[in-house]
């Protein structure tokens, strides 16, 4: 499918998706953030794909929803249109991984849509930041409830209620962001780690990620039940006899992903 406002590539089963508004620093405009949805499914439901990285430009991952499209828009309106809502469910709903290559920045809504990937890898140039209550709002895809998840509530009261910015640094000491890389060398690194993900079995890939994720909706004792019963459903795979036979031989798994 051909987009206007995002480019994507597909190379050794690694597809690249980038934010490609640089006129208003991939502010996620509606034409935007349909394209991108819908290039995540495509991407999900392709055979050619194993797994994504999603990334902006050098000067901005996302400053965040478009603000000129939102400024006029009424209660009535985004109450009943559910603005957001279904970005949210339609982009968790991606069953392969998702990487966040970021550089520059990443805030409001540009922060959110990384922290709905599965991780981020972010260029020393990255900028973090729920600057919502700049525009007398909150935060609304998750810049108050992941946020507060992934780096603790004390650090998400600051980041949500002074909109100040954080580096890369502070947010890979947070863990907001698994690692930190050169901003030459980022698309290189993020699609070094995809491949090295799209070289083991998709099956596992994505329990791993659906049992990771179950973590955030779940009490510990619950969590760990899932979490055992699908180590237990592992072993109704072609994938899981070939991991073991292929270690116990010293030889390299040829997963199946069956
Ligand atoms: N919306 C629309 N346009 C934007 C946005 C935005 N969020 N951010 C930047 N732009 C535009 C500017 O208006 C400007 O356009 P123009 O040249 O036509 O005036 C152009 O991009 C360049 O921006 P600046 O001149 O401001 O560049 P600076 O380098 O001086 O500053 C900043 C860069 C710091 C990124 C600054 O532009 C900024 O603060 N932007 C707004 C950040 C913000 O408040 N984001 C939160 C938005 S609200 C939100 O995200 C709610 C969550 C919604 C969920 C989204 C679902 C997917």
């Amino acid at each position: 499918m051909a987009y206007e406002t995002i480019n994507v590539d597909v190379q050794d089963h690694v597809c690249l998706i980038k934010l490609n508004r640089p006129e208003a620093m991939n502010a996620l405009n509606k034409e935007l953030i349909g394209e991108l949805c819908a290039a995540l499914e495509e991407a999900d439901a392709s055979d050619k794909v194993r797994c994504i990285v999603l990334t902006g430009s050098e000067k901005a991952f996302a400053a965040g929803a478009d603000i000129k499209e939102m400024s006029e828009m009424s209660f009535t309106e985004v109450f009943s249109t559910n603005l957001f809502a279904d970005a949210n469910d339609r982009i968790s709903a991606i069953r392969k991984p998702v990487i966040a290559a970021v550089a520059g920045y990443a805030l409001g809504g540009g922060c959110e849509l990384a922290m709905l990937c599965d991780f981020i890898i972010a260029a020393e140039t990255a900028k973090f930041g729920q600057p919502e209550i700049n525009l007398g709002v909150v935060a609304g895809i998750g810049g108050t409830q992941r946020l507060t998840r992934f780096v603790g509530k004390s650090k998400s009261m600051d980041m949500n209620l002074t909109g100040r910015f954080m580096n890369a640094e502070e947010a890979e000491r947070a863990g907001l962001v698994s690692r930190v890389v050169p901003a030459k060398k980022l698309i290189e690194e993020a699609t070094a780690a995809a491949q090295k993900i799209a070289e083991k079995s998709l099956l596992t890939a994505m329990a791993v990620k659906e049992t990771v994720n179950r973590s955030y909706e779940l009490p510990l004792s619950e969590g760990l039940l899932f979490e055992r019963r699908v180590f237990h459903s592992m072993f109704a795979t072609e994938d899981q006899k070939e991991g073991m036979a292929a270690f116990l031989e010293k030889r390299e798994a040829q997963f199946r992903d069956k």
